[in-house]
């Protein structure tokens, strides 16, 4: 059975300190996403991208926070667009935009996994844990809270609410290499699994990554991969704004979508923080789509039958 893929654009840019992700379905789509997948075997559905009407401003007890309200109605909007997109398709993905977006794109999957019965699991792959409250904020660059949001942590209450909170012990962190004092504090508190690039030095991505689908095929879980482009090393993918040097390689970030594909657990995807105006010929754009492409399926060789 041909299975079927949605593809959402969501040029949310508020979250971010500058200016450009608004560009980033944009750029997805003129490296030519929806063809890749297609020639892979997917049936994709583009369903264009999302919008929110003009804000009013909205203030907040932290004077760091900017653009509340639009990060507010993305969530809105995002909400019940997401669990749609889920339900209809197989392997939506998602578009950014900044990372403010996985906290809309996660608050519907949430809302998807809890009318299916199933617990939803998050593979979070970001130099970032992203696990501001508004209240932790320094920045006030609000791409660095959807993960509070969505674990139900307090001081995310000038969100709209959330229906359904992700458990933190169902999502695993990896690539992380910029931590602030706020987020180091919380991730032993509520037990977020977080394999930083240290522990991937020592490790090598495959290990913890098998343990934590094992995990996900446990407990028949849903899987939501957000993969933010700083994951990778910057000089490798140089068209985002929050670049740490440092980062996951060329074939750690493909061995990781290839794991993926083969473990057949993927159920929705994030790409994001793309920023197109600092991309140089495309080439982040490019390789964004490749490695989307190893989760898809594309494959140097016929498949080997593997046992998990
Ligand atoms: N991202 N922790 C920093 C901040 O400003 O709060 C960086 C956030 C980066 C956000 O990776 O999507
Ligand atoms: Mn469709
Ligand atoms: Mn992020
Ligand atoms: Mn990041």
């Amino acid at each position: 059975m041909t299975r079927t893929c949605a593809i959402l654009g969501v040029p949310v840019q508020t979250g971010a300190s500058q200016p450009g992700c608004l560009m980033g379905p944009a750029s997805f789509r003129t490296a030519g996403l929806a063809k890749i997948l297609s020639g892979l075997g997917w049936e994709v559905h583009d369903l264009g991208d999302l919008a929110i009407p003009p804000q009013a401003p909205l203030a907040h007890p932290n004077p760091a926070v900017h653009d509340l309200a639009e990060t507010r109605a993305w969530i809105e909007a995002l909400t019940p667009a997401v669990t749609q997109a889920k339900a209809a398709h197989d392997l939506p993905v998602f578009l950014g935009g900044d990372h403010a977006m996985a906290a809309g794109t996660l608050s519907g999957l949430a809302s998807h996994a809890a009318s299916v019965g199933r617990p939803l699991f998050v593979l979070w792959l970001d130099a970032h844990p992203d696990l501001h409250t508004l209240e932790t904020t320094e920045s006030g660059n609000l791409h660095g809270t959807p993960m509070a949001y969505v674990t139900g942590q307090p001081g995310c209450d000038a969100y709209p609410p959330l229906a359904h909170a992700i458990d933190p012990k169902n999502v695993c962190m990896m690539g992380i290499r910029s931590v602030d004092a706020a987020e180091r504090a919380l991730i032993p508190q509520i037990g977020i699994e977080v394999h930083d690039m240290r522990a991937i030095d020592e490790t090598g991505v495959l290990a913890p990554l098998r343990a934590f689908l094992k995990r996900v095929r446990a407990a028949n879980g849903l899987l939501h991969v957000s993969f933010d482009v700083d994951f990778l090393d910057p000089e490798i993918a140089p068209a985002v704004g929050t670049t740490v040097p440092g980062g996951a390689s060329f074939r750690e970030a493909h061995l990781i979508m290839e794991e993926l594909c083969d473990s057949e657990l993927v159920t929705s995807l994030d790409l994001v923080e793309l920023n197109p105006f600092l991309d140089e010929r495309g080439r982040t754009a490019k390789l964004m789509c490749d490695l989307t492409a190893s989760l898809f399926g594309r494959r140097v060789l016929d498949r080997i039958t593997r046992s998990y």
